[in-house]
């Protein structure tokens, strides 16, 4: 099967609710500074292929459930984290950095008996900008579709609910993440009582995403929740976004890891040609745009080692993801003042 085939399927297979894996309007070209800078990398063989066949959905058992859980929060309270070690896949993007992910990213969870469409989100703020706003609707809009919604806190945090929590048609689920940090444990009883408090919730459950405390409690909870009905989607899949979706998340999670202060919040990835090439591997072509040219001297570096360098990263985690080599081609470019204008939103793939 293509890219082009399996993007087309993966992004086009209309689940009951949310999400369609859509394409940034290449018309809108937002404004640059003249050509982009190109860097290249070389790749390296990995082995396998993630290939699956949609068409083989298995007969449902009676009494299978299906639904969709959203997981929300502050930013950096773990929700990707959350999200990857339900899944058992590295599916979201995680750094140390706040406001990491910026759009909500479906994670299925197919197991014996259910399917659980995990759905993490970015994290719960005041908006400051267009893209601030624009990552809310994508936060609000999960807790729309939630049948069970998870809303995480770390210990020590104000006990406020959100309103968009607090109205949620979901189930609704307190999860005190981040308990490997607290080391007096009789200091859980109270958190988690101060929480109860609110009598927002219906469960109260203390995990470590990270160490994998409580995440199987969790799921016990979470399971019996969801409504029966036969799966939204095949029970083969991992993920319905298109693959060019996570190559993006790729590169944006190596940005954040390799540059400080302003650079991974001015930054954003444009997945601009991904294609299979006979005889070759799959050629990438990934824009990163910045908001000023400073910016992107910090990016390219002296002589062009930091891109170099942001490539071969990419390039290595890209292919560990796609379980075959990519050819990585990055571009920067100009797009002044992109955080704060709907056009250049709407060609990065925001939806208004
Ligand atoms: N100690 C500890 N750290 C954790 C735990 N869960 C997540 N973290 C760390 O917290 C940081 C943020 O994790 P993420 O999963 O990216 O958080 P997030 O809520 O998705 O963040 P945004 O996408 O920025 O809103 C990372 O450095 C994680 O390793 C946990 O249970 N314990
Ligand atoms: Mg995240």
């Amino acid at each position: 099967m293509s890219i082009e085939e399996r993007d087309r399927r993966d992004g086009g297979g209309e689940p009951r609710k949310c999400e369609n894996g859509e394409e940034p309007d290449r018309r809108e070209e937002a404004s640059g500074s003249g050509e982009p800078d190109q860097f290249t990398t070389e790749s390296v063989t990995v082995e396998g292929s993630s290939e699956t066949d949609a068409s083989q959905v298995p007969t449902v058992p009676p009494g299978f459930r299906c639904g969709f859980v959203a997981i929300v929060g502050e930013p950096n309270v773990g929700k990707s984290t959350l999200t990857n070690r339900l899944l058992r896949e590295r599916l979201s993007i995680v750094t140390d950095k706040p406001q990491t992910t910026r759009r909500k990213t479906l994670g299925i969870l197919n197991a014996e008996g259910y399917q659980a469409v995990l759905l993490d989100t970015p994290g719960l703020m005041a908006p400051r900008y267009e893209l601030h706003q624009a990552m809310l609707r994508e936060a609000r809009e999960a807790l729309v579709d939630a049948d069970v919604v998870l809303f995480l806190v770390e210990p020590d945090t104000r006990v406020d609910v959100p309103a968009a929590v607090r109205e949620s048609g979901g189930r609704r689920f307190l999860v005190l993440n981040k308990v490997d940090l607290v080391t007096r444990k009789d200091d859980l009883l109270p958190m988690l009582t101060a929480w109860n408090d609110t009598g927002v919730f219906e469960e109260l459950v203390p995990i470590s995403a990270l160490e994998g405390h409580g995440t199987s409690a969790l799921l016990d909870l979470i399971v019996p929740r969801l409504p029966e009905g036969p799966p939204f989607y095949p029970v083969d899949e991992l993920a319905i976004q298109p693959e060019r979706f996570f190559v993006g998340e790729i590169i944006r999670e190596r940005i954040f890891e390799r540059f400080e202060k302003e650079i991974p919040y001015a930054t954003e990835v444009t997945v601009e040609e991904f294609h299979e090439r006979p005889g070759a591997k799959d050629y990438i072509e990934a824009w990163i745009h910045v908001e000023q040219p400073s910016q992107k001297a910090i990016l390219i570096g002296a002589d062009g080692a930091a891109i170099r360098g942001l490539g071969e990263d990419a390039r290595g985690m890209i292919e560990e993801f796609l379980g075959r080599p990519v050819y990585l081609s990055l571009r920067v470019r100009v797009t002044p003042k992109w955080r704060k204008r709907p056009d250049a939103l709407r060609r990065f793939g925001y939806r208004g």
